[in-house]
């Protein structure tokens, strides 16, 4: 049969059920009967970013059908076979919709299903960054359970973002191997039309980072031609279906790699076969063109950023070291070339070989740095990563920072040989690699005697860490000669430009002014670019033609100017990664602020991902502004309009973590005691008229300001 043919077929076969599950859905609920995914604002994303309209009913999924039927056209050519692929994905995406009906929890873990919007947001930093080079979609039955582990190991230590379908699920569970969003290996389902789930991600990537607009089907598969490095790996025997659903991956850019010799001709560079899978992942890194970044680190166990997320519970633990119980603590310091020797790692104190199984101690861990470039201000930025450092580490769990730390060193890490001493070569491993710019010498001393950790943490690191914050309580806004540009998430929002300043952090939460100037010193070609502050347009608003000559260059002039201060003035663009956003709400005179991890309902009758969907890609939209966590209790924090007197709501859960904070600064510029208390939440209002008679009762300053618009 022709490789068109067997297209054809598996789409006719997709469509049919697909015609098959809504007559079902209409016979039972009628026409009228909402559907869609949950927890994200593109409707069915396939078909939204496919076509510009949102479904949703049954009936205007009926609608929609005809428009999947005139994608296929049977006629044995390229752009027919495309568009069977395509068609393929949205019979696909209606089946899988369709399962969710009603409010439905059509998957259990360990089957995902369908992804959050604030998931894929989540993932923005990571593949920004590289740390996740890639994402393969495994499909079938693998030969082996053991291929199927294997494979996905593979994959999972070199970062990739892996995600299943069908057989390889069951094959890996009976493995016993760890899936989920945490570890990067996420079983999508059995059946072959949750693979739409992962396509789903892609196309919602378009739409949230790279600003395509819904409806626009050159500028989407562009988008995930050139931007989206995914690819598939289909085990044979194929069949139709398969096949239909790999010309859509094909369509999109994503190659195919699959074991089955004989029932499709193969097609260069998109259509690969090859009959040994143990070499499909080098084969599949090179048709998409991925590129790995190695650190050799000498551990017994995996390092790979895929670990950061993984969890160890209490019986998996074979120790803990636990900061919150006794002292703890993890510090950097900047010492003289002569007190340094590079690669010495101690440990002072017993190893964790002499602790008993599941109990509590004691850890400090110093790492001494120097090199003739290296800057004090530099230690915090390389302390930050330790986070994620030790998280990488395969069985190893890090919370926390400075001196309130908790390790988690699993049993099976431990029995394969990890030890306290690893830590130390991780850290050694990773600072010498990412700084090398900077660092020449590095040795790590790690202690795990309590009396030393005792006296360390408040002798040592407890006075580093005060005096650090008396240095970044002195860096505002007007002490410093210089501001950073930076345009790391232009992989993904192409002309999209953060302008990073010391009350102004980074919208993704991740780039403060200190990481940014240092990113600039290790690498002053890279992604952050110093912007200088001396010709102001206006103080009230944080304009500098500075800034606008930068944004404007950075941009390749997408963007004309931005100001600093404001949210209704050119604001500042967000590429789709941001923490938070907030929003005006016009009945209040203010504005809220829904971070990435409340999943409930705002006063604006807007969920997260909705209001998330208003900003993005690059473009400014006044009114709505993406910005990191810490920008909320700033003092810079929309300035021009007020500041943080406009705050009227948040998520409780947010307004707990920055309260400390946003009450100071309240406290500081207007004298307001317990600003917080003032602030609405979803426990007092999900609605305007409730939200505005609880700040009338308050007093909420925000009610006697000017109007926003
Ligand atoms: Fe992306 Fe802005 Fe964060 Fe840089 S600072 S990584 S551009 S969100
Ligand atoms: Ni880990
Ligand atoms: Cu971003």
């Amino acid at each position: 049969m022709l490789l068109f043919d067997i297209v054809f077929n598996g789409n006719d076969k997709m469509y049919d059920r697909a015609v098959a599950d809504l007559d079902a859905a209409i016979a039972k609920y009628g026409e009228d009967k909402a559907v869609g995914f949950p927890d994200t604002a593109y409707s069915l994303p396939c078909y939204y970013s496919e076509t510009g309209e949102k479904i949703s009913t049954l009936g205007e999924m009926k609608e929609a059908l005809k428009y999947v039927k005139s994608l296929m056209t049977r006629e044995r050519r390229l752009d027919s076979g495309f568009k069977s692929g395509v068609a393929t994905a949205l019979a696909a995406e209606f089946i899988e919709a369709l399962k969710y009906i009603d409010g439905a929890q059509p998957y259990e873990l360990p089957y995902e299903g369908h992804f959050s919007d604030a998931k894929i947001r989540e993932l923005g930093v990571p593949l920004v960054t590289g740390d996740i080079p890639g994402v393969a979609v495994i499909i079938g039955k693998a030969p082996t359970a053991q291929d199927a582990v294997d494979l996905v190991k593979s994959y999972q230590s070199q970062g990739i973002f892996v995600t299943l379908v069908g057989d390889c699920i069951e094959q890996i569970a009976e493995a016993g191997y760890k899936t989920g969003f945490g570890v990067r290996v996420v079983p999508l389902g059995k059946e072959i039309s949750s693979v739409v789930h992962v396509v789903s991600v892609a196309l919602r990537a378009a739409l949230i980072f790279g600003n395509v607009t819904p409806g626009d089907k050159a500028a989407l598969q562009k988008y995930t031609f050139n931007r989206i490095n995914a690819f598939v790996n289909a085990f044979g025997p194929l069949d139709d279906l398969t096949v239909a659903c790999g010309a859509g991956a094909i369509y999109y850019g994503f190659p195919v790699v699959t074991n089955d010799m004989d029932y499709t001709p193969s097609v260069p560079k998109s259509l690969i076969k090859y009959e040994d899978v143990s070499q499909w992942n080098p084969i599949s890194l090179e048709a998409r063109g991925i590129k790995i970044k190695i650190t050799n680190i000498d551990i017994p166990v995996a390092f790979a950023s895929a670990f950061e997320g993984e969890i160890i519970r209490r019986g998996d633990m074979q120790v803990e070291f636990d900061g919150s119980r006794v002292d703890c603590f993890e510090l950097v310091q900047s010492k003289e070339l002569t007190e340094v020797e590079d690669h010495k790692i101690e440990v002072i104190g017993p190893e964790i070989d002499a602790f008993e199984v599941g109990t509590k101690h004691s850890i400090g861990y110093v790492v001494e740095v120097a090199g003739k470039n290296m800057n004090a201000d530099f230690e915090p930025v390389f302390e930050r990563k330790f986070h994620s450092y030790i998280n990488c580490i395969e069985g190893v769990m890090h919370t926390g920072q400075r001196d309130m730390i908790r390790v988690r060193i699993s049993k099976d890490a431990f029995n394969a040989g990890f030890r306290a001493k690893h830590i130390g070569e991780v850290l050694y491993a990773k600072i010498k690699n990412e700084f090398d710019a900077v660092v020449d010498k590095c040795q790590v001393k790690i202690y795990t005697n309590p009396e030393d950790c005792t006296k360390l943490r408040h002798e040592l690191a407890i006075p580093a860490f005060d005096k650090r914050d008396d240095r970044l309580s002195t860096l505002t806004d007007e002490s410093v000669d210089v501001y950073y540009s930076c345009i790391m998430c232009q992989a993904f929002s192409p002309s999209h430009v953060c302008v990073v300043t010391p009350e102004r952090l980074g919208l993704c939460g991740a780039v403060s002014w200190l990481d940014a100037k240092a990113t600039n010193e290790l690498d002053p070609s890279g992604p952050c670019q110093v912007i200088t502050k001396e010709r102001v347009i206006d103080e009230r608003t944080g304009a500098y033609e500075d800034v606008n000559e930068a944004v404007n260059k950075f941009s390749q002039g997408a963007l004309e100017k931005v100001t600093l201060y404001s949210i209704m003035e050119d604001p500042m663009t967000s590429c789709g990664c941001f923490e938070c956003i907030c929003g005006i709400e016009p009945f209040s005179n203010g504005v809220i602020i829904a971070n990435r991890e409340y999943s409930g309902m705002t006063p604006l009758g807007m969920t997260f991902p909705e209001l998330a969907s208003m900003t993005g890609g690059g473009v400014q939209t006044p009114g709505f502004m993406g910005h990191g966590k810490h920008f909320i209790a700033s003092k810079k924090f929309m300035k021009a309009e007020g500041g943080i007197e406009r705050i009227v709501w948040m998520p409780k859960e947010l307004k707990e973590t920055v309260a400390e904070k946003l009450n100071a600064t309240a406290k500081e510029l207007y004298g307001i005691d317990n600003f917080t208390d003032m602030i609405g939440d979803e426990t007092i209002a999900e609605d305007p008229e409730t939200l505005v008679a609880f700040l009338t009762e308050k007093g909420h300053p925000a009610l006697g300001l000017d109007p926003m618009m």
